[in-house]
């Protein structure tokens, strides 16, 4: 058995993807220990989740910063004090500066619910329904300082359906995520799963450009 790793998860709202993170770590199929959730907003659900599963956790409102740096310095600051192995972006809300990003380079991951390189940034799943699309999707990735923009890792797809709406697309997405996330940090903590020149490496493979494709040998 390899060292347990130590993760911090960052959230902001229903952390229901860190729910997922809970309960992988509870089964043990993820070999890790959430040595603290943080959240930016107080009254992010995501919070009693942590509480009721004993998971520290901390608030750092950026409202109480004058500025995104100040913010970000308070927050790295916090992070590093529990020298996580990883740090995981779950439903985070807040844009991070070119500083926090590089300081933890390949240490870093988030979770973002479209096909990337499609949809970067907000409202993806409204965007996919007012474009018309057939299919919708969610893409684990190593953060860098281009929004949504560095090296992907794992992606999976699921169908729009006739009478779809933002709510009901973004729930089949969601089943998605809770899927893929603790498999793509799995990954990392078992050290198949690293961050190289700015590309993503999976058992010394260089990944394709949107990541390993979770649906190819799952459903279809
Ligand atoms: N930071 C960097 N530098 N790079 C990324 O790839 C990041 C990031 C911070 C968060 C998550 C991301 C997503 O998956 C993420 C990726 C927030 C916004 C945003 O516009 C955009 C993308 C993501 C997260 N936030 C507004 C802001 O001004 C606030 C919106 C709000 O509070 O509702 O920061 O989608
Ligand atoms: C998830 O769909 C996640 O992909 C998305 O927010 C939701 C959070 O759900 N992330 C972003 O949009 C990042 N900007 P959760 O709080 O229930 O995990």
């Amino acid at each position: 058995m390899t060292v347990k790793r130590r993760l911090v998860i960052l959230i902001s709202g229903g952390g229901s993807n860190l729910q997922a993170f809970i309960n992988a770590c509870n089964n043990r199929m993820l070999n890790a220990e959430i040595a603290l959730v943080i959240s930016n907003k107080a009254n992010a659900y995501g919070l009693e989740r942590a509480a009721q599963a004993n998971v520290p956790t901390l608030i750092i409102d950026h409202h109480a910063f004058t500025s995104r740096e100040a913010f970000d310095a308070e927050l790295l600051q916090q992070i590093d004090a529990r020298q996580p192995d990883l740090v995981i972006l779950a439903g985070f809300m807040r844009i991070l500066t070119e500083g926090f990003v590089n300081h933890f380079k390949g240490r870093l991951i988030n979770i973002h619910p479209s096909l990337l390189p499609k949809y970067p940034g907000l409202n993806t799943h409204r965007r996919a329904l007012e474009a018309g699309d057939t299919e919708a999707g969610v893409t684990v990735h190593f953060v860098t300082e281009e929004l949504d923009g560095g090296p992907a890792v794992i992606q999976a797809k699921v169908p729009i359906e006739k009478g779809d709406n933002e709510d009901s697309l973004a729930k089949r997405v969601l089943t998605q995520e809770h899927i893929i996330y603790p498999l793509a940090v799995q990954w990392y903590c078992e050290g198949r799963l690293v961050l190289e020149n700015d590309q993503s490496i999976l058992d010394g493979k260089h990944l394709p450009a949107t990541g390993f494709a979770y649906n190819e040998i799952n459903n279809c």
